[in-house]
């Protein structure tokens, strides 16, 4: 098989970079190595960027979210009696969207298969060769056969436990690690949200995020253990636990219910530099992973489909390559951003297990800053909403 840009991974990248070159008459071909529901079923991010939004607009994808996504205007952060509320318009003049990141890949899948676009499930085996050349090639295993795709660019879309990150050889490639000594226990219930706002609260028990998908649809999030497990916490415990740590009117009023689904989630930063070896480019958790703590995860993978797509329709339109001669390092410029707001959100919210005195009187003097200080809430609001592309 041939094509133009060959698409390791089809997740939310893989799939809105497809979708896009596809919109710039750009063909391209997605090998993903599980099957769609798999897919599909995964739950991960809630709340998108405008910048997101836009693209996936821009990609023919963005009318389900027009309609059903929900406006959030500000957020809430909770140190037990003292309430920090942030209303963005304050600061910057921008908003979010919470819309679930299984919905995002849901439009994409729909606008994928309308459009014809390509793509193989459940392939083995997937190895680049050639990726310094000007003719890079990718060879697999599907339905029990050994199969080929040559290209022109290969974009490494397969997440953090991929293969094309380790393409690059690991004396060319640097990474950059910082694993937290905690995870995020979430579930997901038919319960009507207990805010209309996103409430991050950090309490003497740990953290806790009271999230949401839709009108009866919440998603809630604990601190636990690094080696907990989900079958360790019943759903009454879970609850228990979230109303201990969540500011004590809401708790009040936290309608509970069964879990659909519960998962334990580890908290890690990681970089990757250079995200780009000859013809083969990283976008996303391939190349990166912040904490969930900011929200930044598939809002950062979408920042760097927007500059790949563009620096390739700049390729393919004009033959000019100076954008992709210079993708990494755009890309990582806002990735290391990101990783920063994450990083810190992570860090002043959570309690960890060897914090000293000095450093829980740090993050005290940290939020009473936060909570007196316009350009410290500024900065959050910026930060939050998203930096521009
Ligand atoms: P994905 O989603 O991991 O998709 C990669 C795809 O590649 C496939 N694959 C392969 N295919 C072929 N051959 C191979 N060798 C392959 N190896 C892997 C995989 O099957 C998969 O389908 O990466 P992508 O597309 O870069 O998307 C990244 C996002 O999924 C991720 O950043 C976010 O979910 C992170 N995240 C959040 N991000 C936000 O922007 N806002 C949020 O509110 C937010 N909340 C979260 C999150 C992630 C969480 N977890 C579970 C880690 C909340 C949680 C709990
Ligand atoms: C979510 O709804 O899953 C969610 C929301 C905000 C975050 C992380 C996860 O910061």
């Amino acid at each position: 098989m041939k094509t133009q840009v060959a698409i390791i991974g089809g997740g939310p990248s893989g799939l809105l970079l497809s979708q896009l070159l596809r919109k710039n008459g750009i063909d391209s071909v997605i090998l993903e190595r599980q099957t769609k529901d798999h897919v599909l079923s995964r739950i991960r991010a809630g709340v998108l960027e405008r910048g997101l939004a836009a693209l996936l607009k821009e990609a023919g994808c963005g009318a389900r979210l027009e309609r059903e996504g929900f406006i959030h205007k500000g957020t809430v952060l909770s140190f037990e009696d003292t309430q920090i509320g942030i209303t963005f318009a304050d600061h910057v003049d921008a908003d979010v969207v919470v819309y679930g990141q299984t919905e995002v890949t849901r439009d994409l899948y729909e606008a994928h298969t309308a459009g014809n676009g390509k793509i193989e499930f459940k392939v083995k085996d997937v190895e680049i060769h050639d990726a310094k050349s000007e003719t890079p090639y990718i060879t697999y295993m599907a339905e029990g056969s050994a199969r080929r795709i040559d290209c022109d660019f290969i974009a490494g879309c397969d997440g953090f436990h991929g293969v094309s990150r380790n393409t690059i050889p690991s004396n060319v490639r640097e990474e950059f690690e910082k694993v937290y000594p905690f995870g995020w226990l979430g579930i997901l219930s038919e319960t009507p949200p207990v805010d209309d706002e996103l409430i991050y609260a950090s309490s003497p028990h740990g953290f806790a995020l009271c999230s949401m998908r839709n009108a009866n649809l919440s998603r809630y999030y604990i601190q636990c253990d690094s080696d907990d497990k989900v079958e360790n916490w019943s759903d009454d415990a879970f609850w228990k636990e979230l109303k201990r740590r969540i500011p004590q009117e809401a708790a009040q009023k936290l309608v509970t219910g069964p879990s659909i689904e519960k998962s334990i989630a580890p908290l890690r930063s990681f970089v990757c530099e250079p995200m780009q070896w000859g013809r083969l480019f990283l976008c996303g958790d391939a190349a990166h992973i912040v904490p969930p703590t900011g929200a930044k995860g598939l809002n950062t993978a979408a920042s760097d489909v927007n500059y790949l797509y563009r620096a390739l329709v700049q390729f393919y339109n004009k033959g000019d390559e100076s954008s992709l001669k210079k993708y990494s390092e755009t890309a990582l410029a806002r990735v290391w951003k990101a990783e920063r707001f994450s990083w810190w959100m992570t860090s002043l919210l959570h309690r960890f297990p060897d914090q000293s005195p000095f450093d829980l009187k740090m993050q005290q003097a940290e939020i009473e800053f936060l909570r007196t200080s316009t350009a410290a809430q500024s900065v959050l609001a910026q930060n939050y909403v998203g930096l521009p592309y």
